[in-house]
């Protein structure tokens, strides 16, 4: 047992040797490296046997046409680790769907001995088993590689593993989505929520009612050019997602956090923004700028008219949700729902009652933020718990489900440490350190579906700052979404974390270094 224990050490420590990535700097650490391996998220289990397999600089793959997206992930993993595919029967790496196995939809099974082989039920498992391997396997490139003879068996806890993105108040290039889906996809993370629009910015093109992009889509926050993205360009991220197994939740904020749309056309607006309904600070936004493009950080100051345009209102939602339905084919599209102005809060829940029937019409179910609970919503939508202490009962009492993201635990525009500039701390005043993301059980949830990392962007202006935001925090966000409570462990967690550095630098995360990581 000690020899086998040691062996199994020894073929571990051999790959993470090899490794050129910064060794982890802490002798815990790497000793840590070699028993626990360097998942991130944690599998179901793992049995390590003696011995090891060496991948040579050519290989043979054999995989599935049927899982065409498994077998490009392993064809770029071979190619990015500078190992050709041939003919060589010595070292075969074999893909296999296989209908009989029972680890649901995701689920994969991977056995190292003597060659490389995953099997699933579908493409996504293959998928998931080739971003184990890839974890398995150093970051840069060598003459061969040593694995560890080994067998994963594994599949997620939960359904629903998300990262928000707020392009609304700061634009995001189209490049840089399809990268965060890569990061998405090698941590097993599966949806992702375009916060699409928002006061300061409409970020899709609406064939039907143009200015929304052309107009409201012309800032953001600070002032600067904003951006949207074409319809056609969305059509081609879907399916750039689709292959990474991600899927996208596409939101259309309603019926506040609409000033961009008012700002493109005006006949959205009630007559009213009074100077008692909105924050102090936020004077600015009543009188003519009522108006107007929004370039401050306000939030719950606009509204459509509901109450006195019911007409207009709802030919809108109808024209925008149906456009938005036929570019993205996600069973839930997300209508907001959060922070209402005043003078519309009477008409709030029918408003959302209505919306609902409108996205039944369309053949979809709504993901809606949690205040969206005052309307009446079919038992099959979602809603999508954000303050921590939100009585969402009444709710779950009509069979609906949670997506996750209480602000506590999940809102990423919050500090990683304890008075990190430029970020929030309405919700928690010393930040939201990567211990205090991990620590969050979904399981004292019930009727959750799963867990959703939310970055607001009010002051995010780039892509390397949503990078310092989001990772590795989104990283802990995974392990709590995929991997049960019994096996997690934050002490563990940070140790194989630590071993994937070279990981994120090979997809070049700007990410913040995280001290208990060893990264500074
Ligand atoms: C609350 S959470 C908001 C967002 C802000 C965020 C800032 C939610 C549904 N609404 O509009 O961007 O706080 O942390």
């Amino acid at each position: 047992m000690i020899k086998k224990t040691l062996v199994v050490a020894m073929s571990v420590l051999l790959v993470a040797c090899q490794n050129d990535e910064p060794p982890a700097s802490t002798q815990a650490v790497s000793q840590a490296v070699s028993t626990q391996t360097r998942l991130v998220p944690y599998p179901t289990s793992i049995s390590q046997s003696a011995g090891h397999f060496t991948l040579p600089g050519e290989i043979k793959l054999i995989s599935d046409k049927n899982a065409p997206d498994s077998a490009a992930a392993i064809s770029a993993l071979l190619s990015q680790l500078g190992i050709k595919q041939g003919q060589n029967d010595n070292a075969v790496i074999r893909l296999e769907l296989d209908p009989s196995l029972s680890l649901g939809d995701e689920g994969y099974q991977l056995t190292i001995n003597q060659g490389v082989q995953i099997k699933a039920a579908s493409d996504t498992g293959l998928f998931y088993g080739v971003q184990s391997l890839r974890q398995l396997l150093p970051a840069k490139q060598h003459e061969q590689y040593v694995l560890p003879n080994l067998q994963i068996e594994d599949q997620p806890q939960y359904a629903w593993r998300g990262s928000m993105l707020d392009v609304a108040r700061n634009f995001q290039s189209l490049d840089y989505l399809k990268q965060h889906i890569e990061r998405m996809a090698s941590f097993k993370l599966n949806k992702l929520h375009l916060h699409l629009t928002d006061d300061q910015g409409w970020r899709l093109e609406i064939k039907s009612w143009p200015k929304l992009a052309t107009v409201g889509g012309s800032t953001q926050v600070g002032g600067g050019p904003g951006g949207y993205y074409t319809q056609e360009q969305m059509r081609e991220l879907v399916e750039f997602a689709a292959q990474h197994q991600v899927e996208i939740i596409p939101e259309i904020d309603l019926p506040g956090h609409t000033q961009a749309a008012i700002a493109s056309y005006n006949e959205l607006a009630c007559g009213y923004v009074t100077e008692s309904s909105v924050q102090n600070q936020c004077k600015d936004v009543v009188g003519d700028a009522r108006l107007g493009l929004y370039e401050g950080t306000c939030v719950g100051f606009s509204a459509l008219c509901t109450s006195e345009k019911p007409d207009l209102t709802y030919r809108f939602v109808e024209d925008v949700l149906t456009e938005v339905a036929a570019i993205f084919p996600s069973k839930y599209l997300h209508i907001g729902g959060d922070e209402v102005l005043n003078e519309e809060k009477s008409s709030f829940a029918g408003f959302i009652t209505q919306v609902d029937k409108i996205v039944a019409s369309l053949d979809r179910e709504v993901l809606a933020w949690e205040e969206a609970s005052a309307g009446d919503i079919r038992p099959s939508s979602l809603l999508q718990l954000w303050n921590d202490n939100y009585d969402i009962q009444p709710a779950l009492d009509k069979g609906i489900h949670l997506v996750l993201s209480p602000c506590s635990y999940t809102y990423l525009d919050h500090g990683n440490y304890n008075g990190q500039p430029e970020t929030y701390t309405w919700c928690a005043k010393e930040g939201i350190p990567l211990e205090r993301v991990y620590s969050l059980t979904p399981e004292n949830y019930t009727q959750a579906v799963g867990v959703e990392g939310a970055m607001w962007s009010e002051l995010v202006r780039d892509g390397a700052t949503a990078d310092n935001r989001n990772w590795p925090r989104l990283a802990a966000i995974a392990e709590v979404a995929w991997t049960p409570k019994e096996q997690r462990s934050y002490q563990q967690f940070t140790e194989r974390l630590s071993s994937l550095r070279g990981h994120l630098d090979q997809l070049n995360v700007q990410y913040h270094k995280e001290p208990q990581l060893n990264w500074q």
